[in-house]
């Protein structure tokens, strides 16, 4: 997310998640404000964007339906996240940092290694030829960015908890812990549960082209049961970690759930 104002035109984003407590069935609001109370996580439960008020009004009026089918998927860790046809993805996919995209870092996919270490039995650096050697899918899927947008992209790699099987990772370790390239740091730490769930990806392309550097070259983790900055460009080092070692936006008081 960009350091920008995170206003909606005539939308009140406090009072917008009031209004939806409101109309919520009882176990939803109670997941819903345990997982954080966000936008974030309404715009996934409704599939509305939110971009101003009549948009809002819709996205209550769907959680006024809301059914218990509708809130498994979010609020359950393990459930999977919806995906799409092709016909159904965003053109232009939105690119999204704290700073524009001419600072966006430029990674030397030659040099770059990815570093993986903690808790893991193969501490070895693996080159982009080599992981891209391992097999890969591809996966439509929804991005929701807590500032209240989201898009729907094709990612294509490989999934994150058959690379920590690969690696010899101790998966009864809490976090893996990515660091990012970005100038001034950019980290997150993503729940065992979440590292290991199906659709957690290790990804290289967007649509059929490799990764562009807007959307993280070399690689990005797509983690699309989790809002938008837990899904960390440019990934440099994993680590397989014990420890709670904060992120760029879990430090600034976002949840680090974050399921939204
Ligand atoms: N390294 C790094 N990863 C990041 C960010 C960032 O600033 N730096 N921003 C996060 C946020 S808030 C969002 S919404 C998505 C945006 O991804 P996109 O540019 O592919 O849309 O990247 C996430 N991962
Ligand atoms: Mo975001």
């Amino acid at each position: 997310m960009a350091k920008r104002s995170f206003l909606i035109p005539g939308v009140d984003k406090r009072l917008l998640i009031k209004d939806s407590l409101k109309v919520m069935p009882d176990v939803t609001r109670r997941r819903f404000i345990a997982g954080g109370a966000s936008l974030g996580a309404l715009t996934l439960l409704t599939g509305c964007d939110v971009v101003d008020s009549s948009s809002a009004d819709a996205l209550l009026a769907r959680i006024s339906k809301f059914n218990d089918a509708v809130q498994d998927f979010i609020f359950n860790p393990d459930a999977l996240a919806p995906t799409f046809a092709e016909s159904a993805i965003t053109k232009p996919f939105p690119f999204n940092a704290y700073y524009d995209l001419d600072d966006a870092p430029e990674v030397d996919g030659k040099a770059w290694k990815l570093e993986v270490r903690g808790l893991v039995d193969n501490k070895k650096s693996w080159t982009l030829d080599e992981l891209t050697k391992l097999p890969q899918f591809t996966q439509i899927t929804r991005h929701i960015c807590v500032e209240g947008w989201s898009a729907i992209g094709s990612w294509t790699g490989t999934p994150l908890r058959d690379f920590l099987k690969l690696v010899g990772a101790d998966t009864r370790a809490k976090y893996v812990w990515f660091q990012c390239a970005d100038k001034d740091g950019y980290n997150s730490p993503l729940d065992m549960r979440t590292a290991l769930h199906p659709q957690t990806q290790m990804t290289f392309k967007f649509g059929n082209d490799i990764l562009p550097r807007a959307y993280g070259f070399p690689m990005k983790i797509r983690v699309p049961t989790k809002l938008g900055f837990k899904n960390p460009k440019y990934v440099m080092s994993m680590e397989v970690t014990n420890d709670y070692k904060g992120g760029y936006w879990e430090d600034q008081g976002y949840n680090s759930f974050s399921g939204s």
